[in-house]
């Protein structure tokens, strides 16, 4: 428990840019359109922010900025995936609707850290 969890405010987890593109949606796939996108893990979700260059860490909150899209993390899979990609530190993240999205980034310690991150908010959820 933090100090934000009683508050109305999620915790905010991770933030930070990394290449995405989406592959699927509700099972059909999609043409690849790699992207820089500001990533921000907070509560269960992953919100994914258009302009980077605008960004910050702190100007996530709703009000401050305009989320492109955001990902429920509840029952969701992730996976190394460098066998769909010609791109190095590739990972694969799968919602339970369907959606399918490969993040990257040329950092291998900086993927490596949202791997982590990102597969403990699922385990957590996974054991709700
Ligand atoms: C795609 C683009 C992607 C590439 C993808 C290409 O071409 O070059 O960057 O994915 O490869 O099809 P286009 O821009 O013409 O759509 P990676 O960079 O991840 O390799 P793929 O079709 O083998 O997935």
């Amino acid at each position: 428990s933090s100090p934000d969890s009683d508050s109305c405010t999620p915790e905010l987890e991770k933030a930070g840019l990394l290449n995405k593109t989406k592959i699927a949606e509700g099972g059909r796939k999609l043409r690849k359109s790699w992207s820089p996108s500001w990533v921000v893990l907070v509560g269960n979700s992953l919100v994914f922010f258009k302009d980077p260059k605008s960004q910050t860490p702190s100007s996530w909150r709703p009000g401050n900025s305009r989320p492109e899209s955001s990902v429920d993390l509840r029952g969701a899979q992730l996976h190394w995936a460098n066998d769909l990609s010609s791109k190095k530190n590739v990972f694969k993240l799968r919602t339970v609707t369907g959606n399918e999205f490969l993040l990257q980034s040329e950092t291998d310690s900086l993927i490596k850290e949202w791997y982590k991150t990102i597969q403990n908010v699922i385990d957590k959820l996974d054991r709700e």
